[in-house]
């Protein structure tokens, strides 16, 4: 007899038949899944009154895996019996000899199965059978109830059973279905969509439609994703515009080594100039034009000194000024600012910042690349004291809820003083370095032509570190680079620092 094809036809023909039934019955009969059939009757359920469905739980009685096999090839202490020839054997042997020995033993010695022997003179124990045969309830047991969960077994050998892990409980669910008040034996499915040939037919006129769920989300439109860094980086950048700051303009990313050091007053054979720690660009290899007006006095002041400095004494060469790079830190940026402040026939207050990618031909690790996002503050105002860097410095990191702050007089070739910017890690149970900060030297400020009494402040930090934090990543290349999964992209969280 070909196996009845479950469907919504079939379903209300058998219902129609019999009053009511159960899915289970009715699946366990059809020789069919049991969910394809709840999935017909949860289909004709979503037709209104067609079907009444009530749902059943019960409870059965299924074999564990260990059960099964009891069931196929015996219980273990069966086994054991078996094990033990009518001359006796060595318990170590026995032991060794049968899967399970310990459980099997134990329980054929407490059937009355079996019995130990201990030489009177010392030596290994011996077992040996008290029967010359037995009967394996167990395995009878358990291979009745595997062919009938309803099989003629007590309860009480159940609950034995299910303790030693051979039966367990399954509840399952299954359901009652009866006609209901707007019982029929032809449904059509609901369409889904009015199409263009249902009106032009007029076939809409005998369809019926599914109706409309007004709280069905609509289909996200597809659309791109702010990279995590862009989130974090629009972050940073309200702060600062709500501290009043304007953004410097970061679109150069090679810059010659006039404006990355030497302006910084950053003598020419420091080793972060080397090739080691700075990309060099060979086309175009060098700069041509440097400002005629401000490089003598940087000149000067590298090489004799002056501005109340003393130099650094070494014969300062323009080729060198002139090579180009990779710039090392946007503080490149703040130098040419700065720069142009001081050409204005007044000086002005000025707070400016900002957020860039910077390179440095640094050694690889989880936490670094070649390449970064600096983030710089710098405050120009007469009479700047380490006070107001602190201070600027404190409130800024209270935006991105760092509420602990501390100070480690630390050195840049740049800045005097020089602080380095830590923040209590309540995870790791330790301070960490958050930032760097200083006063710009005057053997840099003074050669731009700022008034003497003009002091800025300045600090920085990193935007990939807190990035990581946020969003919780151990290496920098699921941020940055080849790897970075785009599903983490679209996926994560707009960015909240803690204000
Ligand atoms: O960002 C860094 N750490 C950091 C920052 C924030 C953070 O989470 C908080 C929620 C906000 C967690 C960590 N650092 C600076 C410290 C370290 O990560 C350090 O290992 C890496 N540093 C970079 C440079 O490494 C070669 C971070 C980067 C850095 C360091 C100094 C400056 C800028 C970036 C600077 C400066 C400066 C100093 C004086 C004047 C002007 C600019």
């Amino acid at each position: 007899m070909p196996k009845e094809i479950a469907s919504s036809e079939s379903v209300l023909h058998h219902l129609d038949q019999h009053g009511t039934f159960n899915t289970q019955d009715y699946a366990n009969n059809l020789g069919e899944d049991h969910q394809k059939i709840v999935g017909i009757v949860k289909s004709l359920e979503g037709l209104g009154q067609v079907v009444q469905v009530e749902q059943v739980t019960h409870k059965h009685w299924e074999l564990t895996d260990e059960g099964r096999e009891v069931a196929r090839a015996g219980s273990h202490e069966a086994k054991v019996f078996d094990a033990v020839p009518p001359e006796g054997i060595v318990q170590a042997e026995l032991m060794a000899a049968v899967p399970n020995a310990k459980i099997g033993f134990s329980k054929a010695v407490s059937c009355g199965w079996l019995r130990v022997e201990k030489p009177a003179g010392g030596g290994a124990a011996r077992v040996c059978r008290r029967v010359q045969s037995v009967t394996d309830v167990v395995r009878l047991h358990l291979a009745a109830l595997c062919d009938s969960p309803t099989a003629d077994v007590s309860d009480k050998l159940k609950l034995e059973y299910r303790k030693r892990k051979l039966l367990q409980e399954v509840t399952s669910k299954s359901y009652t279905v009866s006609k209901g008040a707007e019982f029929t034996l032809s449904v059509e499915k609901p369409e889904a969509d009015l199409t263009p040939e249902m009106i032009a037919s007029g076939a809409w006129r005998t369809k019926t439609f599914k109706p409309y769920n007004f709280a069905a989300l609509g289909v996200p439109p597809a659309r791109g994703h702010l990279h995590p860094l862009l989130k974090v980086r629009a972050e940073f950048r309200q702060i600062f515009l709500e501290m009043g700051f304007s953004e410097m303009p970061t679109n150069r990313y090679v810059e010659s080594s006039f404006w990355n050091f030497d302006a910084l007053f950053q003598p020419q054979q420091h080793p972060a100039r080397d090739a080691h720690d700075t990309f060099f660009v060979s086309d175009p290899a060098t700069s041509l034009r440097l400002p005629a007006e401000y490089l003598p006095r940087v000149q000067q002041v590298h090489s004799v000194g002056g501005f109340g400095s003393q130099g650094y004494g070494y014969d300062w060469k323009l080729e060198e000024a002139q090579k180009n790079l990779l710039r090392t830190h946007t503080t490149a940026v703040s130098a040419r600012m700065l720069h142009r402040l001081a050409q204005e026939k007044e000086f002005r207050p000025v707070k400016y910042f900002s957020i860039d990618r910077v390179f440095r031909n640094e050694t690889l690790d989880a936490t670094h690349l070649a390449e970064f996002h600096q983030v710089e503050g710098l405050v120009a105002d007469r009479g700047l004291t380490l006070g107001h860097l602190m201070g600027i410095i404190n409130e800024f990191f209270k935006k991105l809820g760092i509420e602990q702050v501390r100070f480690k007089p630390a050195y840049n070739p740049y800045t005097e003083p020089s602080m380095e910017i830590f923040s209590w890690h309540a995870g790791l149970g330790r301070w960490v370095e958050i930032g760097n900060s200083g006063v710009f030297r005057p053997e840099m400020l003074l050669p731009m032509g700022l008034p003497e009494d003009v002091n800025v402040i300045a600090w920085g930090l990193s935007l990939e570190r807190p990035t990581m934090i946020k969003y919780k990543l151990d290496n920098i290349r699921d941020l940055c680079g080849h790897r970075v999964n785009l599903q983490m992209v679209a996926s994560n969280p707009i960015c909240r620092l803690d204000k």
